[in-house]
């Protein structure tokens, strides 16, 4: 039998015999199906789920009082109701003793596509009940973007959604510059799902209708070979000194249009002086950035002259704010659309993350599908996203957030579900020692992933394959019926149902569930969309006649205008949400902030380390930890597909030719990669197409630490190296791309310990 499901890379057809899954199929609507599919064939049903409740044994007997045994505790097999059991009364403990804001119930992570059975939303509506819990804001993809952009030009959302589309590439764009690229292995995936893949087939179709692509990154298949881009490649980290040269350029050879600056735009005076050298003795000049960057003098000041010649369009990828000061790139790149004059022209101007998720830059209807009511969280407290081992290191402690002030709760229980901390997290040695301060961790999971080895009560949770759900985002033009195709594998429960055991153990089972079946919950979802449907003047076909077909497709867009389009044509009429209802090039309100790591313009700071900067001398090679090609994230790390792409059964580690020789590598060695933070075994990829102080270790590798007194990670995890910073005050962002290393061949005795 064949049953359609769907995930965040795609929605597929299962063929299914004797309950187990033997094929998958794309649909006839994907044109570019994501290779990712593959995972599926034996990732659903891989040894590696979680077959009953289980409770770690330390924190079972109470033998293990400081939770040292936490992640390399062995685990009892309990029934549900003791399970449920043992986690009710935890979180009561917890709540009467410490308060709800001692419950850390962020629980950052992608979980699956379905918008009923989606774990972060039935974990939040449940802990509300209670009295709620410490929350995360801001995402680890975008936390800097998300604070900075509000402030200088829009909300994020919009941004996100409405930018310009590959559409008007296509019929207008002569010069496109992606600083970071457009990583075709990326727009594979979108969060929520995605029925179309686009992203590969309208940059050929820009390419073919005369779009010029420049990548600016240190690797060269960021942007395809088939789109012959130009590649420049600087040193990871500093774009900003890049971009400013750029305006520098633009200011000094008159092709700034001071015009639109002055009507349109908000401080640029401010920022003048500083370009220019007045406030600071430094004139940003190509020269000056390029000793930064490494990139030549006169390759930046012939592109910024081209740039100001041609209906160019600027974008960056997401990847250049998960750095130290990531604001100030996008706040930059901003400035620099501003100075070239083209923000709201048809095809020019600036956006972001073109090849992130599959979604972005495309041309649909964009809409809100109706999500589970989770109501308020009564705790009404959250934490930027990546500051999660800050707090649990440091209760009592403040700190600054975007103009406020945030003081760390003392947290004594994590619930996690839908995510993995343990793949998400910047330097995972710190995170082992912030995770071991809580009483209890409790998790939600189907597969033994290092967060379920690393909880105290860990719940089997069904995939999305074992339930009935409805797969629909505000990105992606269809909706689609998830028909279940397995019966739950052993005990496993979704996350409903687990939820609603715990609200029957503490009382409240029937306000959870309102009496309402998967499907009758459903119908809800479907009714409810369909009122915001008919606010938008059109209608959803009723539920049943969905069931029925399996799939709906909403309308398109009625108007194509490009997002800035009234912006241009009239500032005061048609106003930006920023305070000045300009583009703040100068912000009064961040400048008031007073922040050191993020004053009141655009700016370059110094990383805390970079090639040619600190932290050079002693590691000489600059990580790039980027999204991993076969799959999402850690998901489906254990399938024969991912492990199909190992080196020896580890994450190859891209190096280029000369570091590999001056090292003595071979492809396929098995190196040592180090930092003063950790420590990691990865597999030797060699290639021409990086930098050469540059290595590439994509995320993705399941945590496995030796436990030993080296602390080396066996599979090759790169967040054992990064560091655990915030970006600035203002945004608090994760800042894994700032992180420099050192490699080398495993010794014959680290070999044959490792075979051990
Ligand atoms: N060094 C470095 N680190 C990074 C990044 C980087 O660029 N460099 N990128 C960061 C970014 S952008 C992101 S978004 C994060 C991603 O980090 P995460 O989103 O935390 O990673 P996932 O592996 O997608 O974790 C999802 C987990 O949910 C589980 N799951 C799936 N379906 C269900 C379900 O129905 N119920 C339950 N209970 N669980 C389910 C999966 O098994 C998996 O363990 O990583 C960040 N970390
Ligand atoms: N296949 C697959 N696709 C995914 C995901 C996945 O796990 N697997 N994850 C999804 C998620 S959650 C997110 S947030 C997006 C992330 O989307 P991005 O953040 O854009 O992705 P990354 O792969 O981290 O980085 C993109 C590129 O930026 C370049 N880069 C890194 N640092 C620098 C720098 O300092 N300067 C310049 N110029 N370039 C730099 C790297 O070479 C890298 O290839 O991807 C999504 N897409
Ligand atoms: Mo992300």
């Amino acid at each position: 039998m064949r049953y359609r499901n769907a995930t965040q890379w795609g929605v597929y057809d299962v063929e299914v015999e004797d309950g187990r899954i033997v094929d998958v199929f794309p649909i006839d609507e994907d044109p570019e199906p994501a290779e990712i599919l593959h995972t599926l064939r034996d990732g659903v049903q891989h040894p590696s789920r979680i077959r009953t409740p289980a409770i770690r044994r330390g924190w079972l007997e109470g033998t293990d009082p400081e939770n040292k045994l936490r992640g390399a505790d062995e685990f009892v097999d309990v029934s549900w109701d003791e399970a449920l059991d043992f986690a009710a009364k935890a979180l009561q403990k917890v709540r009467q003793e410490h308060g709800n804001k001692a419950i850390f119930a962020g629980s950052y992570g992608w979980a699956s596509a379905g918008r009923f059975h989606h774990a972060q939303s039935q974990l939040h509506r449940f802990i509300n009940f209670i009295g709620g819990c410490t929350r995360a804001m801001n995402s680890y993809s975008t936390a800097a973007a998300q604070v900075i952009l509000p402030h200088v030009i829009a909300p994020w959302a919009q941004m996100e959604l409405e930018q310009t589309s590959l559409e008007d590439v296509v019929a207008r764009t002569e010069l496109f510059i992606a600083f970071g690229g457009l990583p075709s292995r990326n727009a594979q995936v979108a969060y929520g799902g995605i029925t179309e893949h686009r992203t590969g087939i309208d940059l050929q179709r820009a390419h073919e209708s005369g779009t010029q692509f420049v990548n600016i990154s240190p690797v060269k298949h960021d942007v395809a070979d088939t789109l012959t881009p130009r590649w420049i490649a600087p040193r990871p980290g500093t774009d900003v000194a890049i971009m400013l040269a750029m305006a520098y350029v633009l200011e000094t050879q008159n092709l700034a249009d001071q015009n639109f600056l002055a009507s349109h735009c908000e401080g640029y005076d401010r920022f003048k002086a500083y370009l220019l050298g007045a406030t600071d003795g430094q004139a940003k000049t190509p020269q000056w950035a390029s000793e930064i960057s490494s990139v030549e003098a006169g390759a930046i000041e012939s592109l910024s002259k081209e740039m100001a010649g041609k209906k160019t369009f600027l974008t960056a990828a997401w990847a250049l704010q998960r750095a130290d000061h990531g604001e100030q790139p996008y706040w930059m790149l901003v400035t620099l659309a501003a100075m070239l004059g083209q923000i709201g022209l048809t095809g020019c101007g600036v956006g972001f993350g073109y090849s992130a998720e599959g979604f972005v830059g495309s041309n649909w209807r964009r809409f809100n599908w109706a999500t589970v009511s989770k109501g308020k969280n009564p705790a009404d407290f959250a934490i930027p996203v990546a500051r999660i081992a800050d707090m649990l290191l440091n209760p009592g402690q403040t700190i600054s957030y975007d103009g406020q002030e945030i003081t760390f709760p003392d947290t004594r229980l994590i619930y996690w579900a839908g995510g993995n901390p343990f793949h998400h997290h910047q330097d995972l040695n710190r995170l082992t020692q912030a995770w071991r301060r809580p009483e209890t961790v409790i998790v939600n999971e189907p597969w033994w992933t290092p967060t379920a080895q690393w909880a105290d009560i860990v719940f089997p949770a069904t995939t999305s394959f074992e339930r009935t759900d409805i797969c629909a985002s505000s990105h992606d033009p269809y909706a689609h019926l998830m028909q279940q195709a397995l019966p739950p594998q052993f005990e496993a429960r979704s996350d409903y149902e687990i939820f609603a055991g715990l609200a029957d153990k503490l009382g409240f089972v029937a306000e959870f569930t309102q009496g309402k079946d998967e499907m009758a919950w459903l119908q809800d979802l479907w009714e409810r969309s369909n009122e915001r449907a008919k606010a938008q003047g059109f209608e959803l076909p009723n539920f049943d006649e969905f069931l029925a077909k399996g799939s709906y497709q909403i309308p398109a867009k009625t108007d194509s205008a490009d997002w800035l389009a009234g912006f241009r044509a009239d500032a005061d009429k048609h106003p930006l949400s920023t305070p000045s209802g300009k583009i703040e090039i100068f912000s009064a309100v961040i400048d008031g902030f007073g922040y050191a790591d993020c004053p009141g313009h655009a700016v370059w700071l110094e990383p805390f380390e970079r090639l040619g900067g600190a932290g050079s001398d002693q590691f000489p090679l600059h990580l790039i930890s980027p999204q991993p090609k076969r799959k999402l994230h850690s998901q489906y790390d254990q399938s024969a597909y991912s492990q199909a792409g190992k080196i020896r059964g580890r994450e190859p580690l891209t190096l280029h030719p000369i570091a590999a020789a001056q090292r003595g590598i071979k492809a396929g060695d098995l190196l040592r990669v180090f930092n003063d933070r950790g420590a990691c075994v990865v597999g030797a990829q060699i290639s021409e197409g990086v930098k050469e102080d540059v290595v590439i270790l994509p995320t993705g590798a399941w945590f496995a630490p030796s436990h030993d007194e080296a602390g080396l990670e066996l599979n090759g995890n790169p967040n054992v190296l990064t560091r655990d910073k915030g970006t600035s005050s203002l945004a608090q962002g994760p800042s894994a791309h700032t992180c420099l290393v050192d490699v080398v061949k495993l010794s014959e005795e680290e070999l044959q310990a490792l075979v051990v």
